[in-house]
């Protein structure tokens, strides 16, 4: 039957339920960037499958940051973070809690504030193919992780046919953004023979701060002595030096495939605005080796990778103690491996089993400036381990060509560990009291995890499809969750990937969060998925042992700190409960057929997220409001525009615990033009318009610029502002 048939023809489903692939082959023709979504919210159909890309081919052009490729999927929205390290969210969950891979590698961040987050460490220009498995995936995609997962893929090799000479390829591109100056480049060669494919790939980006539309005006700005930066500028949103270099090498015959790549990215500044410090230098070398297979039974792939990240921050030259700050270092090495095996059982019986292993060791360790930070090193988190087996099974089944079920049953144990601990060790007695309480404290955690996930979809006809599934997603704590142990404001400010400028500590008896979800989902369309298409998705997750904060009243933590309403805190992670609930509704109609004037198509995309604490009765932080966004795109021949509006709602329910700050609502207009010759294509862009100052509701707290290091060196309320107008321009060539 048609589905098996697909799945025997192609090595990427080894991941990938079948009906969606066959859409996204489709999809391929149409579009360089694929955004699929199977599993419950995602696509049975290929129209469907069109309307998650609302421009992102066009935006892909004019960014280094490769989680912006996801920010017109319905149910994802994107944290702010640093100029190419947007963390990504699905359904209010975000950053560890999804389970992020690249060419199927799960990388790791490695820094306490997440500053290099696993997308970071992919250009855009790099990234072929992005799918994205919201809320009820099938447990063969991944484990540990709550929300979903997010696969960027780069292209795979083309090797020549039969009687053909190798094959030289190439391409460059670059692109300018007005605000900011921001500028990239990458280029790449591609030598393709019969068996053997040899690429190398480059990118670049940079950008200096960019500036909020009129209208910001931090407060008190100067008053702690920083730099004084224009009104409008956001500090510390520079970066610079941010460089991917990659080798590859496949071989292939007879449907058996070798890839090895060796890459290599060096960041060598990047401003935080809602961090205390900045990224200063990041050094990440990648090795991946990765075997696949297919046979009549089946196919099989085989992967081994190694991840070797040396991380620095420090103040940035918005910051006040710029050259004077306080270096903190960290090392880790990520070795992860995987061997699956998908056969089939019948023409309507498939099943996915397999084991994955990742061991990931962390050093995370401020050296002494003197002062009252010294003589000793501090040492955040020493020899931390985070050690995790996987083993999984899976049977995919179509009962009917109108029935498609897939259940599957995943276990997941995870190790973590962490050495003995030392403070700067000055005299002040809190540094000594804490780590003598840590290190006597048993700090080994094994944690056994068990995943299920169960899917329908039914197909009646042509014009429309039902899903709906339930799946049970465990997620272990972090190391930076579990073991950062100083009480010390300072300290505990530096331990923060929540953005909101916040400090943290870690628990070592935090247990697993368990997500229990359900999704239905309905896709709508005509019969030629030509003129219409609705799609909507509702889900509610109830976690257990919710991984959220309570105030810190223990140790050096000020009685204050307890009851404080406004102003910065500090916080303890701990287990409570949460539900979260939504709903993402994404739509297009052809308004007007392809005549001379050409075709007019409108989109449209809604998105709704509530989360609760369902312990305390708050909030749970950074949840994007209600927001939508309608487009008219006119297509003529190799011609393509797209007029923009983007709503926001404001965010009032907000974090309590955390003084999380509302911000307001917002509507903001974009223009993007492009054209497309044979071996060239040209992309123009307006973003914002209209100009119009807005705050980003998932961006944190402003922290850009100030005296960053204490809970009131820096005044608090001031949202992380979203950029002003800029002109953008892309030129992409290929030969
Ligand atoms: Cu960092």
């Amino acid at each position: 039957m048609r589905i098996a048939r697909i799945v025997a023809k192609r090595l990427t489903l080894l991941l990938v339920m079948a009906p969606c692939a066959a859409a996204a082959e489709d999809a391929v023709k149409i579009d360089p960037i694929v955004v699929t979504a199977p599993g419950l919210t995602g696509d049975s159909s290929d129209a469907s499958l069109g309307a998650t890309v609302l421009g992102g081919a066009a935006r892909r052009n004019f960014t280094g940051d490769s989680a912006r490729l996801l920010q017109d999927i319905p149910g994802v929205s994107l944290y702010g973070a640093g100029g190419i390290s947007s963390i990504p969210a699905i359904h209010g969950l975000a950053d560890d809690r999804i389970d992020i891979r690249v060419d199927g590698a799960e990388l790791t961040s490695a820094c306490p504030n997440h500053m290099n987050s696993p997308l970071s460490y992919s250009n855009p220009a790099e990234v072929s193919e992005v799918t994205v498995f919201s809320g009820v995936a099938p447990v063969s995609v991944g484990g540990d992780n709550i929300a979903g997962s997010i696969q960027v893929k780069s292209a795979p090799p083309k090797f020549t046919g039969p009687g053909e000479t190798p094959r030289l390829s190439g391409e460059a591109g670059s692109y300018f953004r007005s605000n900011g100056n921001a500028f990239g480049y990458h280029f790449g060669a591609t030598l393709a023979g019969r068996l053997a494919q040899l690429s190398y790939r480059e990118s670049d980006s940079q950008s200096d701060d960019y500036k909020a539309a009129g209208g910001f005006k931090p407060v008190g700005q100067g008053r702690e002595g920083g730099p004084l930066l224009p009104g409008d500028q956001v500090g510390s949103s520079a970066y610079h030096g941010a460089t991917n270099r990659e080798l590859g090498l496949s071989l292939g015959t007879g449907g058996q495939l070798l890839q090895l790549t060796l890459s290599r990215q060096t960041v060598g500044f990047e401003g935080f605005p809602n961090q205390r410090m900045d990224m200063t230098d990041n050094d990440n070398r990648l090795f991946k080796l990765r075997y696949t297979g297919e046979f009549e039974w089946g196919d099989l792939e085989a992967r081994l990778s190694y991840q070797d990240t040396r991380h620095r921050m420090d103040m940035g030259p918005d910051r006040f103690f710029y050259g004077t700050g306080m270096p903190m270092l960290t090392k880790a090495k990520t070795l992860g491996g995987a061997f699956k095996g998908n056969v089939f059982l019948s023409e309507k019986d498939l099943i996915r089993s397999g084991v994955e292993f990742q061991n990931y060791t962390l050093y995370d360790w401020w050296p002494p400036v003197g002062g009252s930070m010294g003589p000793n090193a501090f040492w955040n988190v020493d020899y931390g381990q985070r050690n995790k087996i996987d083993a999984f099974v899976e049977w995919e089944r179509r009962w009917q060509p109108q029935w498609l079920s897939i259940v599957g049953v995943r276990s997941d144990t995870v190790l973590s560990d962490a050495a003995p601990v030392q403070g700067y060790d000055n005299g002040l007695a809190g540094w000594g009291t804490d780590a003598a309480s840590f290190n006597a404290h048993g700090r080994r955690r094994n944690d056994y995890n068990v995943d299920l996930s169960a899917l329908l979809r039914y197909t009646p006809d042509a014009t429309l499809s039902y899903e709906g599934g339930y799946s049970r997603k465990s997620r272990s704590p972090s190391l930076y969750q579990r073991y950062p142990w100083s009480t010390n404001a300072m300290a505990a400010l530096m331990n923060n990937f929540a953005g909101d400028g916040n400090g943290y500590l870690g628990n070592v008896e935090l247990r697993p969060e368990v997500a229990n979800t359900i999704s239905v989902s309905g896709d709508w369309h005509d019969g030629a998925k030509e003129s219409w298409g609705v799609k909507a998705t509702a889900y509610v997750s109830y976690v257990e042992d919710y991984i959220d904060t309570r105030r810190c009243d223990f140790g050096q933590c000020s009685a204050a700190n307890t009851g404080a309403t406004s102003g910065f805190v500090l916080l303890e992670y701990v287990n409570q409960s949460a539900e979260l609930h939504g709903l993402d509704l994404s739509g297009q109609a052809l308004l007007r057929k392809g005549d001379p004037w050409g075709s007019l198509t409108g989109t449209g995309l809604l998105n709704y997220v509530r989360g609760r604490n369902l312990t305390t009765g708050d909030n749970l932080y950074n949840i994007m409001p209600l927001n939508a966004k309608l487009a008219l795109v006119h297509r003529l021949g190799s011609w393509s525009s797209t007029a923009e509006l983007q709503g926001v709602a404001g965010k009032r329910e907000v974090s309590r615990v955390r003084n999380e700050v509302p911000t307001g609502g917002y509507w903001l207009a974009h223009l993007r033009t492009s054209y497309e010759w044979q071996h060239a294509r040209l992309d123009l862009g307006i973003e914002n318009l209209f100009n119009r100052f807005y705050s980003l509701p998932l961006g944190g707290a402003y922290l850009g610029q100030g005296s960053s290091m204490t809970t009131t060196g820096i005044p608090w309320g001031v949202p992380v502002p979203g950029p002003g107008r800029s002109i953008d321009v892309a030129l992409n060539l290929r030969f």
